[in-house]
């Protein structure tokens, strides 16, 4: 038997082309029959390419999608003189606005933002058809759909930062950029505006979660590549094998921490702390500007945080002097 236990080494997995499982009536036939074997893909997953299954959902995702891209990337083209080489130069600098306030949440000229609400819609489309195809799919092969609603916890603070929070703010300039720097300076900015994120208990909660996933995530899989010697990744032998990979996995843990998640458990915490991230994170975005101006002040308020020192003085009160009230 060969042991693999070093970090790097991995199995090819290879066999003959697997098609999978037939499809019920109603669906498209899959795309590529005869599938090509990649030894590269297989060094980091499975070394067999396709069948893949396209759909019409599938197709017209695609289709918003790129005409999304496409608008994104032919409003900064246009921002460099359609001048190829600054594009790629400046490529991360460049990027396509909401509509200034004075728009409001009305519809702008195209090159006033418009074009920027155009490829916000259209990529939303395409999210939509790409969660539709992720759920039909998952039911055609008999499974449950909790990728799915997974998927729908990011959609859900897809649409609070461009769509949900700026319809409550009433403007879409309230909206994030499509940009490499400016959609990083549009979240410096909120965070300023709305008196230090951190302060904000949601966006501490939504850092628990993102966190405690990439914990999680790590426990897992170095457990699981840990029991590899005893052929622990083989998943199907391991749930009905007592005293096999499965169960020094488990008791690895009950000796080095008193309690072990079990094959199935482990897999509802990542589950549960993947979603809860965006989940949490949207709450917190909703409710800046809308219920709360600024975290620090309504920190101080709730006693979670310390009021700032008496520096200027006595008579002065800090949380009014950071609204700009003068002593
Ligand atoms: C963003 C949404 C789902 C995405 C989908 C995909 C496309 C593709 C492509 C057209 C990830 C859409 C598809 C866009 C388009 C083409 C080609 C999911 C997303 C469906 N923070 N912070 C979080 C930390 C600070 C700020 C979350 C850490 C500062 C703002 C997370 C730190 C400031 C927002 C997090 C830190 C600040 C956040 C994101 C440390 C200023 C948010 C979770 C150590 C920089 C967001 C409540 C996530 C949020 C968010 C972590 C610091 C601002 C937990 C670790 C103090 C404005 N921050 N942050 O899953 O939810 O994102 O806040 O300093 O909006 Mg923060």
């Amino acid at each position: 038997m060969v042991e693999y236990q070093n970090l790097f080494t991995s199995v090819q997995v290879v066999g003959p082309a697997e098609l999978g499982v037939p499809l019920p009536p109603g669906n498209s036939p899959r795309t590529g029959k005869n599938p090509w074997i990649s030894h590269l893909m297989g060094r980091i997953g499975c070394a067999q390419i396709g069948p893949i299954y396209l759909g019409p959902l599938g197709l017209a995702s695609l289709i918003f999608g790129t005409l999304s891209f496409n608008i994104i990337g032919f409003n900064m083209l246009t921002q460099v003189n359609w001048d190829p080489v600054q594009f790629i130069r400046q490529l991360f600098w460049l990027s396509l606005d909401p509509p200034s306030p004075a728009y409001g949440l009305s519809l702008p000229p195209l090159n006033d933002g418009g074009w920027w609400l155009m490829a916000g819609l259209f990529l939303t489309i395409s999210i939509f058809l790409w969660w539709a195809r992720m759920y039909t799919r998952a039911r055609a092969l008999g499974l449950g759909t909790h990728v799915a609603w997974g998927f729908l916890s990011a959609i859900w603070l897809f649409l609070v930062l461009g769509f949900i929070r700026p319809v409550l703010m009433g403007s879409w300039s309230e909206a994030v950029p499509f940009g490499i720097f400016s959609h990083l300076d549009w979240t410096a900015a909120f965070s300023l505006r709305y008196g230090n994120l951190f302060y904000n208990p949601f966006h501490a909660l939504s850092i628990a979660f993102l966190y405690g996933s990439t914990l999680l995530f790590a426990m897992h899989g170095a457990t699981i590549l840990a029991v590899t010697r005893f052929g622990g990744e083989r998943e199907i032998e391991q749930i009905v094998d007592r005293g096999t990979a499965s169960e020094r996995a488990a008791l690895f843990w009950r000796w080095t921490m008193g309690f072990n998640a079990t094959t199935e458990s482990i897999h509802r915490w990542a589950w549960w702390f993947a979603v809860l991230c965006p989940l949490t994170g949207g709450i917190g975005i909703l409710l800046s500007g809308t219920v709360v101006d600024n975290w620090y002040l309504w920190s101080v308020q709730h006693g979670v945080a310390p009021p700032y020192p008496a520096v200027f003085g006595t008579g002065v009160d800090p949380a009014a002097a950071l609204q700009g009230v003068k002593p």
